[in-house]
């Protein structure tokens, strides 16, 4: 007999054609003005509201539902300017050095470079970890499933968890980043996915002209 235990499907809600394509276009308006942004105010996030995009997050379609995440959301202006100085650090050898000259020059269009103020002027940072493996109260290793994969769809529900509920944020991605398992004391089996810069922008915050593809260019229809 099959272990699953099944209910029914109640909670769908389909919707008129009408209704639908109103959906979809509202949803695509509503995407298109999301931004990512590096010029950050210092105003407090409040944290019921990080917790229900945190919630929106958790509902990812996952790995055999291992949900195989955890987040930490950091507020401690120390802890922030442990996490910008050890970013700096990796920053800077990765502009300076590290990354091969075609990286640098792909990236001139958006204005980049190694100093990261934003991650103390932001109120809140949100590092990503991906549980590659569970630890088992037993202490063995249960092995979870499309890790990489299922970080990365929670993580695209975050960013527009938050976006929806008006803040902007930034997919930041030192390299290396596992100065974060130190600085927030997370366990081996955890390995840092990425860390969301979360706020409200500056007064003057400007963000890189640029566009995105056409439908032509990121779809083909069969
Ligand atoms: N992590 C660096 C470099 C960087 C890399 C990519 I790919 C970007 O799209 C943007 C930046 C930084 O944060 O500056």
């Amino acid at each position: 007999m099959s272990k699953a235990r099944m209910v029914p499907l109640s909670d769908h809600q389909e919707l008129t054609p009408e209704e639908m394509s109103e959906a979809a276009q509202a949803f695509l308006d509503h995407m298109r003005r999301r931004r990512t942004v590096r010029d950050f105010s210092d105003r407090p996030v409040p944290r019921a509201i990080i917790e229900r995009c945190l919630l929106a997050a958790g509902t990812a379609p996952n790995g055999a539902n291992r949900q195989p995440w955890r987040f930490v959301a950091v507020s401690d202006p120390e802890i922030k300017r442990k996490i910008r100085v050890d970013a700096e650090k990796e920053e800077r050898a990765f502009y300076r050095h590290k990354a091969p000259p075609e990286w640098i020059e792909a990236l001139e269009h958006l204005g980049t470079d190694e100093h990261k103020p934003f991650l103390e002027t932001a109120p809140c940072l949100i590092a990503i970890f991906a549980q590659r493996y569970e630890v088992l109260p037993d202490g063995s290793h249960a092995k979870n499933y499309y890790v990489v994969e299922s970080v990365g769809i929670a993580a695209g529900i975050l960013i527009t968890a938050l976006h929806h509920a008006g803040l902007v944020s930034l997919t930041h991605t030192p390299s290396p980043m596992n100065f974060l398992n130190t600085l927030l004391d997370r366990p081996a089996n955890e390995r840092p996915f990425l860390l969301l810069v979360v706020g409200y922008p500056s007064e003057d915050a400007t963000v890189p002209a640029i566009t995105k593809k056409s439908l032509d260019a990121i779809a083909t229809f069969i």
